[in-house]
């Protein structure tokens, strides 16, 4: 009973440590205007969220620049658009838009920028995604974010 007991009490223990969050992902996007991940899973154990954002390819910002962009995915369409005509130096989002709820700034070849919110402004039940708002990348830059 006392072995049973403590037998139980370690794999408690170990499965702990190895179910123990990690509140934190690295993105990397390409010249082939694309993201390496379809889908980011947050776990609601977590407080805040980091995600970085790399560029492994070779073009610069101008021209092949990303950005990490977090909305519900009922707003990613119109924060995109807004953006759009925002213009690169504001990183192709509208400021003060406040359907955006975190972003890096867009980046080219070579940088990277990361991005820590606050893991209480999502909401269990909603759908979020997550995009690229330089224009003509959201139909290839795009994926889901869920809350675990
Ligand atoms: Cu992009």
């Amino acid at each position: 009973m006392f072995a049973k007991l403590v037998a139980v009490s370690l794999l408690t223990l170990a499965s702990g440590q190895l179910l123990a969050a990690e509140c934190k992902v690295t993105v990397d996007s390409t010249d082939q205007m694309s993201f390496n991940t379809k889908a980011i899973e947050i776990d609601k154990s977590c407080k805040t969220f980091t995600v970085e954002l790399t560029h492994s390819g070779n073009l610069p910002k101008n021209v092949m620049g990303h950005n990490w962009v977090l909305s519900s995915a009922a707003d990613m369409p119109g924060v995109a658009s807004d953006g759009m005509a925002a213009g690169i130096d504001k990183d192709y989002l509208k400021e003060g838009d406040a359907r955006i709820i975190a972003h890096t700034k867009i980046i080219g070849a070579g940088e990277k920028d990361s991005v820590t919110f606050d893991v209480s402004k999502l909401k269990a039940g909603t759908d979020y995604a997550f995009f690229c708002s330089f224009p003509g990348h959201i139909s290839m830059m795009k994926g889901t974010v869920t809350l675990k």
